[in-house]
Order: structure tokens, then sequence, then C-alpha cells
């Protein structure tokens, strides 16, 4: 098998379980030809992520979470340790406190601000330069973005606010790291069923909508989202930086 990625070494977080959109990116680069690094958060969700990731021949899971500059830290010397080098790193990783999601945007919390903006932003930040100096032959850096970053989704609330600088984020890290040849782009997933759509009210309703007014008549398939992480994170994306591209069944170019 020859496939785009054969040689290459790329770092996945963000796998909580089989409906994670980094699961599918990471069942993507497996099928590619890459050799993978796949974190998930913490203790609690140990049991599912790894199952999953030492499903994948050759992947190595590791704990981190990057709330903790030390886990951070901790995670880059091994990674340095057992592969030397990294040519992609895949950030789809999201939160903010759940009752965020509920009630009128004006109710923001300073707590429930600074945490959705830690761990969906800042986190980008830490990650690109903790990879940055494994990336010795340039590389690929990839987050996961929402269209509540530019027009007011109801109940989206803080994480648009966080969404929207997380765009700027990758604005910002594609300048400073494009001399060293490491690219920084965004991918806007349409809504998909995940952990992190579960419990949000009406999220159904929003699926159904979502599907009325896309020009392709039906939601996203997280496996298209999978597929446009692997473009990104090859040599087919290399003249790309900077970018959001959109994997919503063209959703977001309607007026009406
Ligand atoms: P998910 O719940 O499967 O993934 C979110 C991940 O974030 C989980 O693996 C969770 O463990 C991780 N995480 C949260 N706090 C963390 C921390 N402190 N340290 C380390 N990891 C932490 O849900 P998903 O839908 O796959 O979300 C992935 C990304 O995609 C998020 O950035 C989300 O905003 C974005 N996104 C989701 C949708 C959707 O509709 N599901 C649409 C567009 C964008
Ligand atoms: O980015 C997201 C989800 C982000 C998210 C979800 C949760 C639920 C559990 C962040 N933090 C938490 N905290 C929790 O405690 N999406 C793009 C999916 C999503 O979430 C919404 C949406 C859509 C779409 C919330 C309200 C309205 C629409």
């Amino acid at each position: 098998m020859s496939s785009n990625l054969e040689g290459r070494t790329a770092v996945v977080f963000g796998v909580a379980n089989k409906r994670s959109i980094a699961w599918s990116i990471a069942q993507g680069l497996h099928s590619a030809g890459a050799k993978l690094a796949v974190t998930y958060q913490n203790e609690r969700l140990k049991l599912e992520a790894e199952d999953l990731i030492l499903s994948l021949p050759g992947a190595e899971a590791f704990q981190c979470d990057v709330s903790n500059d030390a886990e951070i830290d901790t995670l880059f010397a091994t990674l340095k340790q057992r592969y030397g080098k990294l040519h992609a790193l895949v950030h789809s990783i999201g939160f903010a406190p759940a009752a965020e999601l509920k009630g009128d945007f004006v109710n923001t919390t300073r707590e429930g601000f600074r945490i959705a903006h830690d761990i969906s932003v800042y986190s980008l930040i830490a990650l690109a330069r903790g990879a940055a100096p494994l990336m010795e032959d340039g590389g690929s850096i990839l987050t996961l973005t929402y269209y509540g970053a530019e027009k007011v989704v109801p109940h989206y609330n803080v994480m648009g606010v966080a969404k929207a600088a997380l765009e700027c984020t990758v604005r910002y890290l594609a300048y400073d790291l494009g001399k060293r040849r490491i690219r920084v782009n965004a991918i806007s997933a349409g809504p998909i069923k995940t952990l992190a759509a579960r419990g949000i009210a009406d999220f159904s309703d929003m699926l159904k909508s979502h599907a009325e007014r896309a020009p392709l008549q039906r939601n996203v398939d997280v496996n298209e989202v999978g597929a446009t992480g692997v473009f990104l994170a090859s040599d087919a994306s290399s003249g790309i930086t900077g970018e959001v591209i959109y994997v919503d069944c063209g959703y977001n170019i309607m007026g009406f």
C-alpha cells in the first residue's frame, strides 16, 4: 500500500469515543499511511479511548489534559523521544461549562468565558508551540471550528466567541509558523451528533433545518470531515495556510 502520508507522523488530540470528529480524522490519517499518536483527556475517558486507539495497528495512546501546561510539556517530551519528528497535529478540542450553552449570552460568567477560551483557543497556541520544534521538515496543524463563530446560533453563546478567537488564532499562528514551513488551518464542520452535541437542546431540530437549507440537502457525514483532515495534513494542500475550510454541505453560503 502506498499513500500520501507514508513515512509521516501525526498527533491527534480530542478522541473521546467512536463518534468523535478526531476519531474519524485519526482513521483517515492511518489509512493514508501515517504513524499515529492519539491523545485522550483523562482517566475517565481512558478505557473507551484506549480501546479505539489501540485498534489502529501501530497507533499509540497518550493522556493529555490541555488545561495543564505540565501535561503538555511531558507529552511533547515523550513524542520527541518516541518519534523524533512530527509532521501533522490535529486539535479537535472544545469545551465550555454546560450552563454557558443554555440561556442568554448576556449572562455569560467570567469563569465560563475563561474556561471556554482556555480549553478551546489557548490550547491551540500551546500545542502549536510544543509541536513546532518537532516539525523539522515543516508540517500541518489543523483545528475544528463552527459557523457560530461568524453568525449567531442561539445557545452556542460563549463558544461562538471562542471559535471566532480560534479562527483568528489560526491566522496569527499561520503567519508565525509559515517561515518554518508549518501550515495552520481550520475545518468549519456542519453540525454532527457527537458527545459534544449530546444534551444540546433541540439539536435534532437543528440537524433537520440544516439539511433543509444546505445546498446538498443533507447533513455532513463525520467521515467527510475526516477526509478533509487528511487533505489538510497532506502535501495535496501545500499552498493552503491560515484558512477556514467549510465542510458543511454548503450551508454557510446561503443568505436565505
Ligand atoms: P467530542 O466530544 O467527541 O470531542 C471533544 C473533545 O474535546 C473530547 O475528546 C474531549 O475529551 C476533549 N476535551 C475537552 N476538554 C479537554 C481538555 N481539557 N483537555 C483535553 N481534551 C479535552 O466532540 P466533537 O464534536 O468531535 O468535537 C471536536 C471539535 O469539533 C470541537 O472543537 C468542536 O467544537 C468542533 N466542532 C463540532 C461540531 C459538531 O457539531 N459536533 C461542529 C463543528 C465543530
Ligand atoms: O462546538 C460544538 C460543541 C461544543 C461544546 C459542547 C459541550 C456540551 C457538553 C462545548 N462545551 C460543551 N460543554 C459541555 O458540558 N458544536 C459545534 C456542537 C454544537 O453545540 C451547540 C450547537 C452546536 C452545533 C450548542 C448550542 C447550539 C448549537
